[in-house]
């Protein structure tokens, strides 16, 4: 019989055997289950400050905030070590990782065997969604990390009620998480959607042990979601409150570094606020969508809290965002100022502090701070981060919690061109739309290492979180089309446009709202669009420029449609598709070849 620490919070035999078979093989000295209480995380909190896992940073200026530093060598999601483990190669697809799924865990059993001795399993039962609504999918990831169990009790409902509300276990999705030795070589972050199960080794970092968010709400719950008829995608969601008082709800897909949690938190300009337009946040990362009784798509946000990027977070580009990590927040890989005990990134302001510890646990000279290797040379880590609470953001929405979701109007797409996707067009119907997602695409920045302006396609920005086969994933967009009578309608935007000295063109952040108004306008045909080859786009005068300090020629110049290099773009998404191989459904060809057409009349 296994022996717990504390009392089991469960008394499944399904998730007790399971438990059983775990601890068998990674051999722990104790196993703690994690019931959400304050004196157990408090406990959990000054235990890993006493073995330096956790720093507590000052708690005038950062109540209940703590630091964290991870391996050097473990300070990202890693693709090229993500599998898709389905029985067959061809239901993972070729754009996805794939391992016979004996093989794997084969492999992982022996990376795991006895790597728990002298450690502590903790088990963390969690929900991804409200618990107890139809939306909601639970787990238990177990885990030998504090530092994964104090994210996860932020990034997701759980403990004690969670633990009650899976009753008898069935379909829970089995996490287990071992941080080994950190090594690269050994690191493995891999899925058994045909068996709801996660496996994880050899790394510390966020997205891959924070089972409950890329792994489970997006890798496995996509796999679900077209099993079951529903979709799990990467999106934002944000409520936009009209000045009479109601709010009509978009769902935004971007791939990583293109402004999500600042759309998602945007503070509209003040030629909106003074009319009494506000934007709600519902979540920044992840959506569950599903059709409900009224024929509308319905979305919940799953998680419960913000694994935000910090560089690059400020008064100005975020202030929402900031002012949710001034308290009960997790800081990982930024800058320790000394004097006051306090962190700092890149980008939170001008006053690079004189007195601080790098990333890397190194005492900082910002004298020797050089952009082009950042890596190096910066406080921060560029892919440092902060787990915040989303109901201490001064913008959550009041239907965060409301397990019955939100109802979606529009759903946006978007990407980072310089210069092919114009400001905003909207697609012409379902089927044209789901196409558009599956042809987005960002630019590489001068940022990322590489070279720069390669164009790498990331359909509906899951292109690392499909669970399964791109093409299969495309047919399920295309499926779900016709089981939404209601459909929302579906939008392209592109805030990077850039003159001819590569300045961006459009404001961005806060005045990306105009583009919103024109979306939610065109969602309730309050504004007349202009046909073209893409799709429908604003006329100039349609976008409101009140208190922005562009033309309507500008802007103008940021609808306009260059054929050639959209002809271009064909040629590329050919051979993307080609790529994701011949489950590409004919009717994302016959959308393709109807937009060349289109091109070349
Ligand atoms: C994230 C990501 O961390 O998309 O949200 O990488
Ligand atoms: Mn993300």
């Amino acid at each position: 019989m296994i022996k717990f620490e504390n009392k089991a919070l469960t008394d499944s035999k399904l998730i007790l055997d399971w438990i059983e078979e775990m601890a068998d093989m990674v051999n722990p000295d104790k196993i703690v289950w994690i019931d959400g209480s304050e004196e157990q995380t408090q406990a959990l909190k000054d235990e890993a400050c006493s073995t330096g896992e956790l720093e507590k940073l000052n708690e005038e200026i950062l109540p209940n905030c703590y630091l964290h530093r991870t391996a050097i060598n473990d300070v990202a999601r890693v693709e090229g070590r993500t599998f898709i483990c389905t029985r067959t190669k061809e239901d993972a697809g070729n754009i996805n990782n794939w391992m016979d799924p004996k093989e794997c865990y084969e492999k992982l059993s022996k990376l795991y065997k006895n790597s728990y001795k002298g450690r502590t399993m903790y088990v963390i039962p969690y929900a991804m969604g409200q618990v107890g609504s139809d939306f909601a999918k639970y787990g238990i990831e177990l885990t030998d990390s504090i530092y994964v169990v104090l994210n996860m009790l932020i990034m997701t409902r759980a403990g004690a009620e969670v633990a009650k509300a899976m009753g008898n276990g069935e379909g829970f999705i089995k996490g287990l998480h071992a941080r080994k030795d950190i090594d690269e070589e050994n690191r493995y972050i891999c899925h058994f959607p045909e068996d709801n199960t996660i496996w994880s080794v050899n790394s510390g970092y966020g997205g891959n042990v924070l089972l409950g968010k890329k792994c489970f709400a997006l890798r496995i719950a996509s796999y679900l979601g077209r099993k079951e008829g529903w979709m799990a995608e990467h999106m934002l969601i944000l409520g936009v409150e009209y000045p009479n008082g109601e709010t009509k709800y978009i769902s935004a897909a971007f791939p990583s570094a293109c402004g999500k949690t600042n759309l998602a938190m945007l503070i509209p300009p003040k030629a909106y606020t003074e009319k009494g337009y506000k934007v709600w946040c519902v979540g920044d990362d992840i959506a569950w969508l599903r059709v409900g009784k009224d024929g509308r798509l319905w979305a919940i946000n799953p998680e419960n809290g913000f694994f935000g990027v910090a560089p690059g977070t400020n008064e100005k580009s975020n202030p929402n965002a900031l002012a949710t990590t001034m308290r009960d927040t997790i800081f990982t890989n930024v800058g320790h100022v000394l004097d006051d005990n306090t962190v700092w990134w890149e980008g939170l302001n001008d006053n690079a502090p004189d007195n601080c510890i790098n990333w890397k646990g190194e005492k900082w000279d910002k004298t020797k701070y050089d952009k082009k290797d950042k890596v190096n040379t910066s406080a921060a880590h560029p892919n440092s981060r902060f787990t915040a609470l989303a109901k201490n953001c001064p913008c959550i929405s009041k239907e965060f919690d409301n397990p019955a979701g939100v109802p979606i109007s529009a759903i946006v797409f978007g990407g980072r061109r310089a210069k092919t996707a114009p400001l905003v067009y909207q697609s012409f119907n379902w089927q044209h739309g789901s196409f558009v997602g599956s042809i987005m695409a960002s630019e590489t920045t001068a940022a990322a290492a590489g070279a720069v302006g390669v164009v790498r396609r990331d359909p509906m920005a899951m292109r690392p979180f499909v669970g399964y086969n791109m093409g299969d994933y495309f047919q399920h967009w295309l499926d779900m089309g016709h089981k939404i009578p209601n459909a929302p309608k579906i939008f392209h935007v592109n805030w990077f446009r850039t003159d001819d000295e590569g300045h961006f063109i459009w404001p961005g952040f806060g005045d990306n709202m105009r583009v919103l108004d024109w979306i939610l306008q065109r969602c309730e045909d309050k504004v007349e669009a202009r046909e073209t080859a893409i799709g429908y786009i604003p006329y100039a005068k349609d976008i409101n420029i009140d208190g922005l300090d562009i033309s309507v020629d500008t802007i103008e110049g940021l609808l306009s449609v260059d054929k050639a290099s959209w002809l271009e773009d064909v040629e590329n998404i050919k051979a993307f598709y080609a790529q994701v191989g011949d489950r590409v459904p004919k009717t994302m060809y016959d959308e393709l070849k109807a937009l060349e057409e289109r091109l070349s009349k």
